[in-house]
């Protein structure tokens, strides 16, 4: 049993693994040197202001003439999701709009054929809310049908399944619907969340009870 202590101990000890939160991969910051490869599909400007950025800069736009698809090709957000072990994106956006309307925002992910959205409820974003963080969480392994359960919605026309898009980003973009609307975007990142690495933690640990229950038994 001492034996058994030891070695759960040593596993906590050697692991590494932070507990408290998921664990960042990339965050875009949107602070000097200025990344440019932020762009609109419908044609507004996007531009990275310096202050009130949560913290410094972040990527500012407006949707005069129509709702904006930010989007990004940067090699951070692109490649093989899956193999990277990415199992979350998340992103803070502000309604910076003078004429007191909000917008409704979303996140799509595009590769491997298909694309796949988070609409996140199309959560409303009030001018007052200030920065307000979204998070779209997600299984690399998923079927067409188990994403759709889990809230995510397919974008094309074909079925390809979450699973296959995942392997082969090659584009994030997030959207704000509504027009005439000023907005901010910022922190936009990959992680490894929580409940992955405490379900890996817990079935070793399950593990290591069982042999030493075994052992014990054998005795
Ligand atoms: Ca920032």
């Amino acid at each position: 049993m001492k034996r058994l202590i030891v070695g759960l101990v040593t596993l906590t000890l050697t692991s590494g693994i932070d507990l408290s939160e998921g664990a960042s991969i990339y965050t875009e910051t949107f602070s000097p040197p200025l990344s440019t490869s932020w762009n609109d599909k419908f044609g507004s400007p996007l531009v990275i202001e310096p202050s009130e950025g949560n913290p410094d800069y972040y990527l500012f736009g407006s949707t005069e003439t129509g709702r904006v698809r930010a989007y990004t090709t940067s090699t951070q957000f692109t490649g093989n999701w899956a193999a990277a072990g990415i199992a979350a994106i998340s992103y803070d956006v502000r309604n910076l709009s003078t004429n007191g309307f909000s917008f409704q925002t979303s996140l799509s992910l595009y590769g491997g054929g298909g694309g796949w959205g988070y609409p996140a409820g199309h959560a409303w974003i009030q001018p007052d809310d200030g920065w307000t963080t979204i998070v779209a969480p997600f299984d690399p392994t998923w079927t067409v049908q188990q994403a759709e359960a889990a809230g995510w919605w397919n974008q094309t026309t074909s079925e390809h399944p979450f699973s296959e898009v995942v392997q082969d980003i090659y584009e994030l973009d997030v959207y704000i619907y509504q027009s005439n609307r000023h907005f901010g975007i910022d922190n936009v990142g990959s992680t490894v969340p929580e409940p992955s690495t405490l379900a890996l933690l817990a079935m070793s640990a399950f593990g290591l009870l069982a042999y030493g229950w075994r052992r014990r038994r054998a005795v």
